[in-house]
């Protein structure tokens, strides 16, 4: 089994920390988005989509999508439970991931591939070939804004995103959060409860994964 990743893409980390905090070690093919690699026929070959990560199972079957990996290793290996112990926390567990990938992880990557001349011609990830939109750059700051109040709002009680267990909600936000600040939209000093929840996330060693 082999993981195509990038040390440094925010997706891939994602399921490195889930890895991490598994206890599942396997093998990791590093492909450079920012040199093309991912865009050449090596890689196509292997996915079409031009896009990380991707995972290669044993059967060669391969799974791409961030969460759709997860998944597999959640059944695969089932404790620590990530994706929620009961029905609600399952299902807002869920909720919470649809949400940061449309409201923090979208616009983020907006910002990055709409304002930096190495996505010319690449402002969708993969092979589209999608010219810029320099407008996006500004409509995904706002939003990724706005993202941030209503998170810090809900770990007011919240010790993690849903509850007291850590899961891959906590996973995506964390990623999500320290690729948004690694754009140029950091976390305003007044969303305390944010950035407390932030210091605690990413103090688990699986964070340095
Ligand atoms: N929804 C996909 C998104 C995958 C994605 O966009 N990955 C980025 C890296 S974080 C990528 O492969 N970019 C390729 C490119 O920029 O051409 C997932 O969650 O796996």
């Amino acid at each position: 089994m082999k993981l195509f990743d990038m040390t440094g893409a925010p997706n891939p980390r994602r399921v490195r920390v889930f890895l991490a905090e598994k206890g599942i070690d396997i093998e990791k093919v590093q492909v450079d988005i920012m040199e093309g690699e991912n865009l050449q026929s090596d890689y196509l070959s292997i996915n079409p989509r031009g896009v990380l990560p991707t995972l290669q199972l044993d059967d060669g079957t391969i799974i791409d999508e961030t969460t759709a990996i997860c998944r597999y290793f959640e059944e695969t290996t089932p404790s620590p439970a990530l994706y929620g112990q009961d029905a609600k926390s399952k299902a807002l567990i869920e909720s919470w991931l649809r949400q940061i990938e449309s409201d923090c992880f979208t616009p983020t990557a907006d910002v990055l591939r709409n304002s930096n001349s190495v996505f010319e011609n690449r402002s969708i990830p993969g092979t589209n070939n999608t010219p810029q939109i320099p407008a996006l750059s500004d409509r995904g700051t706002d939003r990724v804004l706005a993202f941030y109040s209503r998170l810090n709002k809900h770990l007011a009680n919240s010790q993690f995103l849903v509850g007291n267990a850590f899961s891959m909600a906590d996973i995506t936000a964390m990623c999500t959060i320290d690729f948004a600040e690694y754009v140029g939209i950091a976390v305003p000093a007044d969303l305390s409860n944010l950035s407390k929840w932030r210091e605690k996330v990413n103090s688990r060693p699986s964070a340095q994964a």
